[in-house]
């Protein structure tokens, strides 16, 4: 092949590539990156540690966030929702962001940005508005976030995009069967986070550090960091394991035996579950199977989110 005749191969290759990619992207979120993870089936829990160990079908295709929900992504999603009236800021100081309507609930606490001298929400209140950048570690997970407030901020996106909202704002129940994004039922996080492995942790039985960050000095961040520092799992996942724990959708509720086919927990609770493990985890903890919970109002330094979108 002549020189000219593969630059042009060359250059064709890498237009391709990036339409690809640019299509895969874009046809999804503007906002976000989206990666399609394809129905299976796997074994979900652990023998011994979380048991019984049962059999979950997926039967559909979704797409999931290839990363947790970041600060520059919060603050815009709900900067729109309060240009639209359906979230505001309270304080004068001490900043909070609420849901607005008759049962209004806390989404987030900036509050603790000032007040939190280990770990910062890192999202700044100006003007009446949220503001994240670049030089604000605007690429950090949001964290402070409740469960109310990863549902609202599934709300506000679907609504910015065009989509039906999945979820009652008032009781906090997901309609299933709606085109707007979600969290991951407590199955599709296991699912995705085991990236089609069946071992311990995603990349095998044994503790890498070279795939999340934990805590007790098993890898060089000291608290939460920029999304994409670790290496991604089998479906291309960054931080499923480590950084901030992620809010499911599901009730938190006792596995049972039985087969289960696109479970999505108990019909009620007290608490929701939580996933993955985080910065101040150590490395048992941070086991793909390992389940926690925590009620709906809670917002901490080590919980954060990403979403789910159904595949047409
Ligand atoms: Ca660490
Ligand atoms: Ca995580």
């Amino acid at each position: 092949m002549s020189n000219t005749k593969r630059n042009v191969s060359v250059v064709v290759f890498f237009l391709l590539a990036s339409v690809m990619i640019f299509s895969q992207d874009a046809a999804e979120s503007p906002l976000l990156e989206m990666v399609k993870i394809p129905a299976g089936s796997f074994q979900m829990g652990e023998k011994k540690n979380y048991e019984p160990v049962h059999n979950v079908a997926i039967t559909k295709d979704f797409f999931i966030a290839s990363t947790e929900i970041t600060n520059i992504q919060a603050a815009k999603v709900f900067n729109w929702a309060i240009e639209n009236g359906y979230a505001k800021i309270n304080g004068d100081r001490d900043y909070t962001l609420w849901s607005t309507g008759g049962d209004a609930r806390m989404l987030l606490n900036m509050y603790l940005y000032e007040h939190s001298n280990y770990e910062k929400c890192r999202i700044f209140v100006s003007k009446g508005k949220l503001v994240s950048s670049t030089n604000y570690y605007g690429f950090m997970p949001v964290i402070f976030v409740s469960w109310d407030g990863a549902a609202a901020f599934c709300n506000y996106l679907s609504m910015m995009e065009g989509r039906e909202p999945a979820y009652d704002m008032k009781t906090g129940e997901c309609n299933h069967s709606a085109t707007g994004y979600r969290l991951p039922t407590e199955a599709q996080w296991e699912y995705a986070a085991r990236g089609g492995s069946r071992t311990i942790y995603p990349w095998g039985d044994e503790w890498d550090s070279r795939y999340a960050n934990i805590g007790y000095k098993n890898d060089k961040y000291l608290s939460v960091c920029e999304v994409k520092k670790f290496l991604p799992n089998g479906y291309g996942l960054y931080d499923m394991i480590g950084n901030v724990n992620e809010w499911c959708n599901d009730w938190y509720g006792d596995y049972s035996a039985a087969s289960q086919t696109n479970p999505a927990g108990p019909d009620s609770g007290t608490a929701k579950v939580t996933r993955g493990g985080s910065w101040q985890a150590d490395s048992w903890s941070s086991r793909v199977a390992r389940r926690n919970s925590k009620v709906t109002s809670s917002i901490t330094e080590n919980i954060g989110f990403r979403v789910v979108l159904p595949v047409k």
